[in-house]
């Protein structure tokens, strides 16, 4: 065997020179490659500018900045709105995607355009094609440049959903498509959306989710297994002249001066004199009503507000405790 460099040198001239003219012949088609790839030609997908495709992504939380890929809902949240938005397009003209949902867990109720393709001023038009478990929205624009087409990030279609039940509600992109104003397809990736659809267990008002959260006044820091821990309570207090007090899952004023009606009630003992009964059903709802203004004060006095199971009787430290979660509420869809 011979050392390469030995190789080389015994090459006939001839031999070298074919290799040379290879070398260049090949470089010309790189250079010829490379200037075909410049120029957009109808049909062929040119690379994107920056060497990464557009995402189209499911933004499951409308009200925060940046694309959330999941979110937590109550399940019983009237409409949960989500967009659907585009980072690192290049020049836009067009886009269509699909959307996946399981319409066991969600009800789909309508969409709107978002102002991406349209931000440079060029008229748009839509399309949309719902099924039962789809939705399919493609968007154009038309006419040459200029305007030129949409460069950047921003929301494409917001879509709007109902729950139907509990569970884990993913938004999954059967297919994405951007396209330059020609019509050209442009590299486009997909990211999909979840929609985390929380109960309430305990029936206190407070979804599981809001009751784990880390604050309280939005109902956290509580147990999504204890119904007695929120002190949202039938208000006006349940008495001979009103039988319509309802909860409104949130402790406000008006919780605490029901809870203070009923002070001085117990189980199995008389009305007091304003009329006021523990063992009463006016409501009809199959708990005791002064049951459902009764706690045991928070053993915790870090968390005064921390109230507990009813113990049997109505004290001014029930209605202090309601009085301590004044403010705080369920109410979000959150
Ligand atoms: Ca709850
Ligand atoms: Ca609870
Ligand atoms: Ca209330
Ligand atoms: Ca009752």
């Amino acid at each position: 065997m011979f050392p390469p460099s030995s190789l080389l040198a015994r090459r006939p001239p001839q031999a070298l020179a074919a290799r040379w003219f290879s070398a260049i012949a090949l470089a010309a088609m790189v250079a010829l490659l490379g200037v075909l790839s410049a120029v957009p030609s109808p049909g062929a997908a040119p690379p994107a500018s920056a060497g990464t495709a557009a995402i189209i992504a499911v933004d499951t939380d409308v009200a925060a900045d940046g694309v959330q890929p999941t979110t937590a809902y109550r399940a019983d949240a009237s409409a949960i709105d989500v967009d659907v938005v585009v980072t690192g397009a290049d020049a836009i003209g067009a886009f269509e995607f699909e959307v996946f949902f399981d319409p066991s867990l969600l009800e789909f109720l309508g969409w709107e355009e978002g102002p991406f393709l349209g931000s440079t001023g060029r008229a748009t038009a839509c399309g949309p094609l719902v099924t039962a478990s789809t939705v399919l929205i493609g968007c154009g624009t038309s006419g040459p440049p200029p305007p030129l087409g949409a460069t950047g990030d921003g929301t494409l279609a917001r879509l709007s959903f109902r729950p139907r039940s509990p569970g884990e509600a993913c938004l999954l992109l059967l297919q994405v498509e951007t396209a330059s104003v020609f019509g050209d397809a442009l590299p486009t990736t997909a990211q999909n959306g979840c929609l985390d659809l929380s109960p309430d267990s305990d029936g206190d008002g407070c979804s599981n989710h809001q009751e784990m959260g880390t604050n309280p006044p939005l109902g956290g820091m509580r147990d999504p297994a204890d119904r007695w821990d929120f002190y949202d309570v039938p208000a006006p207090a349940l008495g001979p002249a009103d039988v319509n007090g309802v909860r409104d899952r949130a402790v406000s004023l008006s919780d605490a001066l029901a809870v203070l009606a009923y002070v001085g009630t117990r189980d199995g003992g008389p009305p007091t004199p304003p009329g006021f009964s523990y063992n009463s059903d006016l409501n009809a709802n199959g708990i005791a009503d002064g049951r459902e203004y009764d706690r045991t004060p928070s053993a915790d006095p870090a968390m005064p507000w921390r109230s507990r199971p009813p113990n049997g009787a109505v004290s001014l430290q029930d209605a202090m405790t309601a009085l301590s979660q004044v403010g705080h509420s369920c109410k979000g869809i959150r």
